[in-house]
């Protein structure tokens, strides 16, 4: 199965002799036909994402493959697979299980319980597969999970981590923005760009918004009760360094940067990240100690490079690739990490590691396979055009001509779409030097009179990214120390 992981590696790389080798490789020797409980949103995005993708590469103008060589063999899979992941979806919500038998489907008593990214994570690979066979099955199953998942959210705009696909209802009540629930996130900007939908866009913004007011304290993201807004865990969680990457795609680059910078501040307190630090108490929490080679970090450091060609970040990829040789590096690959304090190895080496980690790091030194072509990345780093064919009329706020170009002497700054929604007040009143700042944090207080009966009404100030408190007289005013 690794050769599905390493197809997509192997043509940025552009390596097609072994592209080709592997797909035919494939072609010869993969069944779906096997009796194996799977889940949905891991085979999704590893195994039907990295066919989607390579059947793409195999078929684009590029001519990788010996003539006749390649019949939509992958494609065949793809399809295969996908109609194995339908009887999941056969729920009274519509909502997916998260695991299903290859084979047989559903099995009797399965688990009713899967989380927010298991079931707002499939949009892309199987409305891709809806866009390559024809059949409308896969891209339907997927936008009814979503439809549904985003009408169970709060008032807030807050989900979830964890819901009963059988009723509907919650379980999980707290949510941030990393396990659990990350890639739900990622998949809403990732849909609105792949399929040009505005309602893709709309669903973002306010799932963007919720984040920023409710999750974020300065540079950190916290989580938080869906239903109250209130803070629950004070934690960083590896998987949230892929937060990043997503304000990228908005424009939301300053933001952007002030997290990443706090995540590599921790990379290099312990060589590597820990899976979970308490940010109250300063310590790696003690049952989750591990690294398993995880990409996000890497992966945001690409977007931040690509958005600001700043060399430093250059210097944060060397640095990481540094430390996997250093700490991780064993004869035959990489190995996981089961304890930053004292990396003491494990033999495991997930498939993102090769998808993700080590595709991002390279992309950052050497992105000439991707200039002057539009793609995506899925959540596993399977590379899909942006095709005019696939997408619907883009919205206003999407198109280019919607941009604010700020001018600070030269180059040109530009505030996305996005950010004119999260600060209209810096975009109406620029500085008197000509140059404006590009303000990402800025959450208004509740009431347009700035009147408050708690810290929770007041929101985050435009020019320092600081909480606004409540103050004694009932305004929002002075900051929340951070
Ligand atoms: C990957 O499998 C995907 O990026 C997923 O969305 C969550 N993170 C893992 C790797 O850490």
């Amino acid at each position: 199965m690794g050769a599905v992981f390493k197809r997509a590696c192997l043509v940025i790389l552009g390596n097609n002799t072994e592209f080709e080798k592997s797909v035919m490789w494939l072609s010869e020797n993969l069944t779906f036909d096997v009796d194996a409980r799977i889940n949905l949103f891991e085979c999704n995005i590893r195994l039907l994402g990295g066919l989607v993708s390579a059947h793409i590469l195999a078929t684009d103008s590029t001519n990788r493959f010996t003539q006749g060589t390649y019949n939509n063999q992958l494609l065949v899979l793809a399809q295969d697979l996908g109609q194995r992941f339908l009887p999941a979806f056969d729920t009274p919500t519509g909502l997916p299980y998260a695991w299903i038998n290859l084979k047989y489907g559903v099995m009797e008593n399965e688990t009713t319980e899967t989380s927010t990214s298991g079931c707002g994570s499939l949009i892309l690979e199987m409305g891709a597969l809806s866009r390559l066979t024809g059949d409308a099955r896969f891209e339907q199953a997927a936008l009814n999970a979503l439809h549904k998942l985003w009408g169970m959210r709060s008032s807030l705009n807050l989900l979830g981590t964890t819901l009963d696909i059988a009723t509907g209802e919650w379980i999980e009540y707290s949510s941030g923005i990393g396990a659990g629930v990350d890639s739900f996130y990622e998949y809403l900007i990732k849909a609105h760009i792949l399929f040009g939908k505005e309602e893709f866009w709309r669903m973002f913004q306010s799932a963007y918004l919720a984040v920023q007011k409710y999750f974020r304290y300065g540079s950190w993201y916290h989580e938080a009760d869906m239903r109250t807004g209130r803070a629950t865990y004070w934690q960083l969680t590896s998987l949230q360094a892929f937060w990043p990457g997503v304000q990228v795609l908005v424009g939301d680059v300053a933001a952007a940067n002030l997290t990443h910078r706090e995540f590599f501040h921790v990379w290099k307190k312990f060589g590597v990240l820990p899976e979970r630090y308490l940010l109250d108490h300063q310590i790696v929490h003690p049952t989750e100690k591990y690294y398993p080679l995880r990409p996000e970090l890497a992966e945001s450091t690409y977007y931040l490079y690509q958005a600001t060609k700043d060399p430093w970040y250059m210097e944060v990829g060397e640095a990481i690739v540094n430390s996997l040789n250093l700490h991780t590096k064993v004869e035959g690959g990489f190995a996981s990490v089961k304890d930053v304090t004292t990396m003491q190895l494990e033999d495991h080496q997930h498939s993102f590691f090769l998808a993700e980690t080590c595709k991002y790091l390279y992309l950052l030194f050497d992105d000439s396979p991707l200039v002057g072509r539009n793609y995506i990345f899925t959540t596993e780093g399977h590379p899909l055009p942006v095709l005019s064919d696939w997408h619907e009329t883009l919205p206003d706020a999407y198109t280019p001509r919607n941009l604010t170009s700020i001018k600070i002497n030269t180059p040109k700054n530009q505030a996305s779409a996005m950010s004119m929604q999260v600060c209209p007040a810096n975009l109406l009143n620029p500085r008197h030097d000509g140059q404006d700042i590009e303000s990402v944090c800025h959450v208004p207080d509740t009431r347009d009179d700035h009147r408050c009966l708690t810290d929770d009404d007041c929101g985050i100030d435009s020019t320092n990214c600081r909480r606004r408190s409540c103050s004694m007289a009932g305004y929002c005013g002075l900051w929340l120390f951070v």
